[in-house]
């Protein structure tokens, strides 16, 4: 009976290390302004002692996923795709926040409401990867601005 409980901790310990270690995706969300797309939101910690890089997203909820981010051209915010990733600076953390960095899907399987979830998998290269589910709240209120921008 003992060693039994031994193996099952044994093979319980290293996902729950992982957890503890690893990345820690919270305050995930999703919107979708259209039928065809939809762009989801969050804040990385990376409680590793190196630095991690959110490489890719896949999702079976739509033909297309990119990182895109904004920036402004000539005066006005626009979005594009995000080429080599999001560094996650270990010990550090990266807010996926609407007008900045996000996840884009791009041609939705179906469209997409309030309290849907959609799955997501989340690539980190060398760093692993995660599955996260994400609700669809088009309702959810704007993060706060943090670095002096606001977007309204
Ligand atoms: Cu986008």
């Amino acid at each position: 009976m003992i060693r039994k409980t031994l193996a099952i901790l044994a093979v319980m310990t290293p996902a729950a290390a992982l957890a503890h270690d690893g990345l820690e995706i919270r305050d995930a969300y999703a919107r979708s302004a259209n039928p065809q797309t939809a762009a989801a939101f969050m804040v990385v910690e990376n409680h590793r002692d190196v630095d991690c890089q959110l490489t890719g997203v896949s999702s079976d909820a739509a033909d297309m996923v990119e990182l895109h981010t904004h920036s402004e051209q000539d005066g006005v915010m626009k979005m594009h795709k995000i080429d080599g990733g999001i560094a996650i600076p270990a010990g550090g953390e990266h807010t996926l926040a609407r007008g900045g960095d996000h996840v884009m899907l791009m041609g939705l399987k179906k469209p997409l409401t309030d309290g849907d979830i959609v799955a997501l998998t989340l690539d980190f290269g060398p760093c692993g990867t995660q599955q996260l589910d994400v609700t669809l709240d088009n309702d959810r209120a704007p993060e706060k601005a943090r670095h002096g921008h606001k977007s309204h």
